[in-house]
């Protein structure tokens, strides 16, 4: 009974989709994770065209099936006819498969060129694989390589809402309405970064950078696994990305960029104002701080 009602809570849950918080693997999903950016609600709706086309195969394929059971067989239809070739109907079986074909193969290349990369992208992230972790690091905003780690199972916190072998101790932050550039790369053997929500599985692959990008629509927290089959700890290597406004992110940025030395010439890139600006006004709150 507790089965069939997280079931039932579970296609609720897609049928809210919208406002879910966090996107992870539930328990008795049948769907697709929600998608939270264009390109996965764009890979959605080609899921389903995919599914309404196969199911139409099917239900054809099992009708002339069934139809070929009962009324051509031994009993029923003693003497089968002799008949060999038919050119009309050689020639439809033919055609109609190949437009069905063309039908899933425009739409399939749309989609394909849609994930491959943005033009002008407002910032990167680059993403090492490594055997069993990941490293990000942010070059826009200077922030150098950070590993993110897999929370182990008797440090998992719940009532914080850790979840087991998805929960990292440095989640990647990201910015929301962003058109952001993914990088992905490996150090020792292949990986491959995936993330449902975004619909993204990108190769990681030493000595080279692989491309693809995310515009997250809406805040919240979003898991992803490794897909590469890359060792021992290839299960335990989880991503967490959290999705946060981009002032939120601006102020992440100041955290992490802390008191490294700055070019001034080139600083590190913010998405609502200007370096110069932030750290002006962050004086000016030291000093009123100061005044008071
Ligand atoms: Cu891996």
């Amino acid at each position: 009974m507790r089965r069939i009602l997280a079931f039932l809570s579970g296609l609720s849950a897609v049928g809210a989709g919208a406002s879910a918080y966090a996107q992870q693997p539930r328990e008795w999903q049948i769907n697709l994770q929600t998608p939270a950016t264009p390109f996965a609600e764009a890979g959605l709706a080609f899921n389903n065209l995919l599914l309404v086309i196969i199911i139409g195969i099917s239900v054809f394929v099992l009708a002339l099936l069934a139809i070929v059971i009962f009324r051509f067989n031994a009993k029923r239809n003693p003497t089968p006819s002799k008949t060999t070739h038919n050119t009309l109907l050689e020639v439809v079986w033919t055609v109609v498969p190949v437009l069905i074909l063309v039908v899933i193969a425009v739409p399939s290349f749309r989609l394909l060129y849609l994930g491959d990369r943005v033009e002008n992208p407002e910032m990167t992230l680059e993403v090492t694989g490594y055997q069993w972790y990941w490293g990000y690091e942010y070059p826009d905003q200077q922030i150098d390589e950070f590993a993110s780690y897999m929370i182990p199972d008797e440090e998992i916190d719940e009532e914080a809402g850790q979840l087991r072998l998805l929960s990292v101790d440095n989640p990647v932050v990201l910015p929301v309405d962003t058109d952001i550039q993914i990088l992905v790369t490996a150090a020792d053997v292949l990986h491959s970064f995936a993330v449902p929500a975004f619909m993204i599985k990108t190769d990681a692959v030493t000595m080279r950078w692989n491309e693809t990008w995310a515009r997250i629509q809406e805040e919240g927290v979003y898991y992803g696994q490794c897909s590469e089959l890359c060792g021992i700890g290839h299960g335990y290597m989880p991503i967490e990305i959290r999705a946060v406004s981009r002032e939120a992110f601006d102020q992440w940025t100041i955290e992490q960029v802390g008191d490294a030395e700055i070019d001034p010439e080139n600083p590190p890139v913010l998405l609502t104002t200007t370096w110069a600006e932030a750290m002006a006004e962050r004086d000016a709150q030291v000093r009123l701080a100061a005044a008071e």
